[in-house]
């Protein structure tokens, strides 16, 4: 399956250029050409989300189409993977807004589901906003996720679906959240839900987002919004 990435604007432009040396480096399972690659990013003043979508995401995308045509090994893809997920633990203390919105999301990617590096990618645009954001990582049993929701009382939920096979068990995540949580505003990212919008409940509280881009937007909208809860 052919991977699509957003659109890769302007002010990214600098990653066209590192992104062939950066794909090298994951590859060969060089963590330090990829930490050096992605300070040469910043340094040029490429905006986080760019560096997210257009140099990990995009290199992890082009990981999976090598894994699916034999031609890495799941070792490989194993160690790329965890390679991104050191660059953004390594980035997250600056990523961290100072000024802090009150705001509380929680996100956990839906029962039965391993990926999670897109998620916490999602998690760290709500940092950037200054949204205390917990993610409750891979395979979140829907029972755990409803208790967490109530322990915690969130301002928003995030859910987030890569492989197909686990629609069903998104759409019954929905149903708990909603069964216990009739206002509570809930996200949906990851790749597999952009083919689940159609089978999606109506409810004006359930937001599909494409990409980090329109997650961003959403955030600003909801918090320059009257009804936003919170706040310093
Ligand atoms: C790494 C990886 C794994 C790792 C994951 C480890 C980990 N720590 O996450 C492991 C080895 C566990 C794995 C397992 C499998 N994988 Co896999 N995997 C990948 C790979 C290479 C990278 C995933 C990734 O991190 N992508 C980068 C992130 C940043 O992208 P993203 O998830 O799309 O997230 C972005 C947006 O979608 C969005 N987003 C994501 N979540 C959320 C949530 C919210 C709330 C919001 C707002 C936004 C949002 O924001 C992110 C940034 O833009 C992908 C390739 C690919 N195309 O992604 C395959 C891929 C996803 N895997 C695939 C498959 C088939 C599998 C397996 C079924 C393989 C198998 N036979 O065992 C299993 C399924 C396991 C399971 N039960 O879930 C397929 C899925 C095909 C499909 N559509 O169903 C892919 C696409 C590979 C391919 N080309 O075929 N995989």
């Amino acid at each position: 399956m052919a991977t699509a990435i957003p659109e890769q604007p302007a002010s990214a432009a600098p990653l066209a250029t590192l992104y062939p040396a950066f794909l090298d480096a994951l590859l060969a399972g060089d963590r330090r050409h990829c930490e050096a690659l992605t300070d040469q990013a910043l340094a040029a003043r490429v905006a986080i989300l760019d560096l997210y979508q257009h140099l990990f995401q995009r290199a992890l995308y082009q990981v999976g189409d090598e894994w699916q045509h034999n031609r890495i090994s799941v070792g490989v893809e194993h160690l790329a993977t965890a390679i991104v997920e050191g660059l953004l633990n390594r980035l997250y203390p600056q990523i961290i807004a100072p000024r802090r919105s009150g705001r509380r999301i929680v996100i956990g990617s839906v029962e039965g589901e391993l990926h999670q590096v897109g998620a916490k990618m999602a998690c760290d645009v709500f940092e950037m906003h200054g949204w205390e954001a917990l993610y409750l990582g891979a395979d979140t049993p829907t029972d755990e996720l409803v208790r967490t929701l109530r322990a915690l009382t969130p301002d928003a939920v995030g859910l987030s679906l890569s492989v197909t096979d686990h629609v069903g068990a998104l759409l019954t995540a929905i149903a708990a959240i909603r069964t216990g949580f009739p206002e509570l505003p809930l996200l949906i990212g990851g790749q597999g839900s952009r083919q689940v919008e159609t089978a999606l409940p109506p409810d004006p509280l359930i937001h599909c987002l494409a990409d980090l881009d329109a997650l961003d937007r959403f955030i600003l909208q909801h918090d320059q919004s009257p009804t936003a809860t919170g706040g310093d």
